[in-house]
């Protein structure tokens, strides 16, 4: 730390005790702003942070109390301000409460990455980015990324989520370059750190964790809390072993300005104000001769003067307009500054509906649907270095279903991976991998164990909106999906697309054969939104999935085009996966001349194509495997319902999976899912309505 480093800290400090104090006592109580969060007590460290995280590759995850260090990375105070005011000055243009922050580049380079408001979520992200930042460095040789490192900021609480341990297991498994920053003030909102770790102390439990370097200091002394930093970043930048900090530091402060701590008693927190890191910062920078006693007293009343001043700018502000709310949900023309895979001149195909034509494939040799994916990933790993394959088994093994097989053989360890069995380490490091400018194909092994990584997934398709277009994770998650070829489960049968189809901000492919699977899996790998790719298990190596294989390999199919798969006029199925040949087959048994439709993507979706034929029919039936109540058909039907009333003939009828898991027992699933037979005894009463 130079003396320059300490007055940057200490400008740092003194503006954000400022800015919480402003807040505190002059803006919520004028409801000016509803949600307040301070960091009082917890500044100085991460000023240092800010100060020491130079290296322009070098990315943190930070959380609700992190604002000193954003605002030491460069976040402008008026823009610390717009956040909890709510202004289209924010960084997140009134989206988001003002303390989940996010910063394309700071002062230094360094990204802060799209923050959640989950506890826990920033980890896994964080190592992602490290991973990233080391393959970029040894892999593509970009020596711009040699030495740079990621940093978590958290909580003690935070240290009790599946986020931590999922990271901690990747990072020290890995020896990535990322510092576990967790700054101890003995609470969650009113519970106490006993209850996340015990005997209250994370860094004395994980003392004895292999491969990881754990540094325990005082986050309020100056010299201390810079020196236990630089050592974490000295362990990282070399790439020794990730590091564990854990800096105590007093909270001095509610949990938020709705929290008034009667639960701490008064010795506690007299306790607390007597460790206020900014006197023991005053005292360390005369005695240290950085400043005498007046330009401190210089120092802090320009911080004043410029904290002032920049709030009336921020009051100023305007607010958003209504319908500036949901622009940027998906891609949608802005180029994100962080992620995305047009960052940094990465070749990229808009996904919107309808903005590629389908060509016509040249036809070859015709292959089982897993092997369609199976290639197109090895032509897609073959022409972009950017993209990299992983998940449970997909290394040498080559994926419990063969989507990889051969490709870590082809293309090395660095790009076609085994993770730790951890879903949430999955989607979560695909996330950084992704905001640090790589093309994440993660593979979560069935439906059902997608369940683990629900609020990496869920967090992941919101960024793009929540960032205002600045950042964009558009992974590729690839999910078996689907009873199988002779049986089912309540394990690995799930297909549950409805609930993927309310997550916001991600599209859905759910194609039926080879050569959909093609077109749409490439179509997902370079567009620009993040992308569920569904494959049904009884399709994968069966002669229905089969299909003529793509040659060209530019082929691709846009999302939201359904294709006809049988044509007729008497009624219309909309159906997709599997459901898709149990549909075409009911179909004969009624006689035929039935429109079947295959949607091929469940978001978007082909509403063109479904007015066409329901229009032309006047009977329309929505078929599908997940549960009925709730079910994509509900939507589908509503719409049909609304926009076709004048044209139908007949109700609009719903066939869907009973509402219960997918039995094992073939006999029983008979019970449960449409079968053939089902689903012509319901065309039939359709046709006869
Ligand atoms: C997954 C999740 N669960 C619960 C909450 C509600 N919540 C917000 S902050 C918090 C306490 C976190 O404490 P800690 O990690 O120690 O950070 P501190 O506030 O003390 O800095 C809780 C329970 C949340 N935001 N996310």
């Amino acid at each position: 730390m130079t003396d320059q480093d300490w007055l940057h800290v200490a400008r740092t400090v003194f503006t954000s005790r400022l800015i919480d104090t402003i807040e505190e006592t002059e803006l919520a109580p004028a409801g000016k702003i509803t949600y307040q969060f301070s960091a009082k007590g917890h500044e100085l460290p991460q000023a240092i942070c800010a100060a020491l995280l130079t290296h322009p590759h070098d990315a943190a995850t930070v959380y609700y109390r992190s604002r000193p260090f954003v605002l030491g990375a460069g976040m402008s105070i008026r823009q610390a301000f717009a956040g909890p005011l709510g202004t289209i000055a924010s960084r997140s243009a009134g989206r988001d409460i003002g303390v989940v922050h996010h910063l394309p580049r700071g002062t230094h380079g360094i990204a802060v990455l799209p923050a959640s408001g989950d506890v826990g979520a920033q980890f896994t992200p964080a190592v992602g980015w490290a991973q990233a930042a080391v393959y970029r460095a040894d892999v593509l040789k970009e020596t711009a990324w040699k030495g740079a490192c990621a940093v978590a900021f958290a909580g003690d609480g935070a240290t009790a989520t599946n986020g931590f341990w999922a990271a901690l297991g990747i990072a020290t498994t890995q020896t990535l370059p990322v510092i576990f920053c967790i700054e101890d003030n003995g609470y969650g909102i009113s519970v106490p750190s006993t209850y996340q770790t015990p005997g209250r102390n994370i860094a004395a439990n994980l003392r004895s964790f292999t491969n990881l370097h754990v540094i325990d200091g005082d986050g309020t002394q100056p010299p201390e809390a810079a020196a236990c930093i630089e050592e974490a970043l000295s362990m990282v930048r070399q790439r020794l072993k990730p590091v564990l900090l854990r800096l105590s530091v007093p909270r001095l402060c509610g949990h938020s300005g709705a929290d008034n701590q009667a639960y701490k008693t008064s010795a506690e927190r007299e306790f607390e104000v007597a460790r206020d890191p900014i006197p023991r910062l005053r005292e360390f920078l005369v005695q240290q001769k950085i400043c005498t006693k007046a330009t401190l007293a210089e120092l802090e009343a320009d911080v004043e003067r410029q904290v002032r001043e920049e709030l009336k700018q921020a009051l100023a502000d305007a607010f958003p307009q209504p319908s500036d709310a949901v622009r940027h949900v998906v891609f949608d023309g802005k180029i994100p500054l962080r992620g995305g895979m047009r960052a940094e001149g990465v070749q990229y195909q808009p996904t919107q509906n309808h903005d590629i034509p389908e060509t016509t494939p040249a036809t070859e040799q015709r292959v089982n649907f897993i092997e369609a994916v199976r290639r197109v990933l090895d032509e897609e790993l073959a022409m972009n270095p950017r993209v990299l394959v992983f998940g449970e088994d997909v290394g040498v093994k080559g994926g419990v279903h063969g989507a990889t097989v051969d490709l870590q053989r082809k293309y090395g360890k660095e790009r076609v991976f085994d993770t730790s069995l951890s879903e949430e380490g999955i989607i979560g490091r695909a996330v950084g991998m992704a905001l640090a400018g790589l093309v994440p194909v993660p593979e979560i092994q069935f439906r059902k164990y997608a369940d683990p990584a629900t609020e990496q997934l869920n967090d992941c398709g919101t960024i793009r909106w929540r960032t205002n277009g600045d950042f964009a994770a558009p992974i590729v998650v690839r999910i078996p999906v689907g009873y199988g070829k002779r049986t089912g489960d309540p394990w690995h049968s799930v297909s549950g697309e409805a609930v993927f189809a309310h997550a916001v901000g991600w599209r859905i492919a759910f194609p039926s054969n080879a050569r959909d699977a093609a077109g749409l899996l490439r179509t997902a790998l370079r567009g620009d939104d993040p992308t569920f790719f569904l494959e049904h298990r009884a399709l994968l190596d069966t002669p229905q999935g089969r299909a003529a294989y793509p040659a060209n390999t530019g082929y691709m199919i846009p999302f939201g085009i359904a294709r006809n798969v049988a044509g007729g006029k008497r009624a219309t199925v909309i159906t997709w996966g599997e459901m898709v040949y149990r549909a075409l087959e009911a179909a004969e048994r009624v006689g035929g001349d039935i429109d079947v439709i295959d949607m091929r993507t469940i978001i978007p979706w082909d509403k063109d194509a479904v007015l066409n034929s329901v229009k032309k029919t006047g009977r329309c039936l929505v078929l599908h495997e997940d549960t009925h109540t709730a079910g994509f058909g509900g939507e589908i039907a509503a719409f049909v319902a609304q926009e076709c009333f004048m044209w139908l003939d007949a109700p609009v009828q719903r066939l869907a999976s009973a509402d219960c898991p997918i039995p094992y027992s073939p006999y029983l699933m008979e019970g449960v899912v449409p079968s053939v037979q089902v689903i012509a005894e319901r065309l039939k009463s359709l046709l006869a309505f």
